[in-house]
């Protein structure tokens, strides 16, 4: 046998559909009430969405979200539609729209970092690629090993009696019955105090854990994590700011550690690994760089005996379900997904809305992502011109 073979699928065939055209828009959102953490307090939510226009008449969506502007991490809506509009967009242009894997590493040598414009760009090939073949995003990387995920809801108005009316609701609605604290704005006592308290209201009919968004240090975390686990709190979300701090606090107390800003996709994913530096990672699509590399990130987290837990960035539902799709294929998800993200906004911007029953979230059966937005809608909450931040700083 010859070198032929490397020709036999012709990647610039001229019957493979080409990019024709690529789209952005900001979609400003409100949220149901305000949403602490310790970085930023968000009253709303923006969308970033990218629609990838092909030449065999599909349009794929992906979308890109940040949570509170810049306050999270160095991307924003704003800087992702800037980035796909002048850079992203010229060099997908004429190019084949079923490479989506060669056109996401062209991209990747003309573009640095960008990880969250990278993810949403990426969305919108798989969604159209998988339109194209009928096939869920899911059957594009591997096959479903479950078609429903378990939810968590995060707790975060700030008031430990609302907290705990809100996650009684969730119960009685069976929507949520694991629950994610975020803490870090006060005191580590007055912030074990808050958890200890809602544990208390829940006993065994909820699961209580924590984000502290890196606002602790060590000295902190070490007596943080100590009185968490005592007061029942069944896992610690990055308490510290660093991989190295991670590494020297995991293990040492009865409860579990997980790293999530620390994951900033496979290179930093097998560094934790090497020094076996968390318990879980929350793999995050847009955190990753795309679900290409969030399904690497799980590939580490699995070679390596460290637990899944399926992130959000607070998408909205595009992002949340790719998100979906992708952890629909994880091997194991031992600590299920908090891909909750659409619930805390107050608008629809679906056709068929999503199913969230039985504390769980099912993932879209039809091609691609399987949704369909509602473009009126979408219309309505686009932004025209340029606007105030709806984040308040702490
Ligand atoms: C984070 O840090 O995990 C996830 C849930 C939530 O409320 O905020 C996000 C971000
Ligand atoms: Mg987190």
């Amino acid at each position: 046998m010859n070198a032929t073979f490397a020709h036999a699928i012709p990647l610039a065939s001229p019957l493979r559909p080409v990019i024709e055209r690529v789209e952005t828009a900001l979609i400003d959102l409100p949220t149901i009430r305000p949403h602490k953490l310790s970085v930023v307090t968000m009253n709303g939510q923006t969308l970033m969405l990218v629609k990838i226009h092909c030449s065999d008449g599909v349009t794929g969506i992906g979308e890109g979200t940040t949570i509170g502007g810049l306050a999270y991490g160095g991307e924003s809506p704003e800087s992702m539609k800037l980035a796909i509009d002048t850079y992203f967009a010229p060099l997908m242009a004429g190019q084949d729209a079923t490479a989506v894997r060669p056109l996401m590493l062209r991209i990747g040598k003309m573009v640095k970092d960008n990880r969250f414009a990278k993810s949403a760009v990426e969305t919108a090939l798989l969604d159209a690629q998988g339109k194209r073949l009928s096939l869920p995003v899911s059957e594009l990387f591997g096959g479903r090993m479950r078609g429903r995920l378990p939810v968590a809801w995060t707790l975060a108005s700030g008031d430990t009696a609302k907290d705990i009316a809100e996650a009684e609701m969730m119960l009685a609605l069976k929507r949520h019955r694991i629950f994610k604290l975020k803490i870090g704005a006060r005191s580590p006592a007055a912030d074990v105090a808050h958890v200890a308290a809602i544990k208390r209201a829940l006993g065994d009919r909820g699961a209580v854990r924590v984000d502290v968004n890196m606002a602790w240090s060590e000295t902190d975390a070490a007596y943080g994590m100590a009185a968490l686990a005592d007061a029942g709190c069944e896992l610690v979300e990055q308490p510290v700011a660093t991989a190295a701090g991670l590494a020297r606090l995991v293990r040492r107390f009865p409860v579990a550690l997980m790293a999530d800003e620390s994951l900033q996709g496979p290179e930093s994913a097998f560094e934790i690994a090497r020094v076996a530096g968390a318990d879980v990672f929350a793999i995050k699509i847009e955190q990753s760089g795309g679900l290409f590399n969030a399904q690497r990130v799980a590939a580490i987290a699995e070679a390596a005996g460290i637990g899944l837990y399926g992130g959000t960035m607070l998408e909205g539902v595009v992002g949340t379900i790719a998100s979906a799709q992708l952890f629909a294929t994880f091997t194991q998800l031992q600590w299920g997904t908090e891909l909750f993200g659409p619930l805390l906004l107050t608008e629809e911007i679906l056709a068929t809305p999503l199913d969230y029953s039985d504390f769980e979230l099912t993932v879209p059966a039809g091609p691609g992502l399987g949704i369909t937005l509602d473009e009126d809608r979408v219309a309505f909450f686009t932004r025209s011109k340029a606007r105030k931040t709806t984040s308040v700083a702490l």
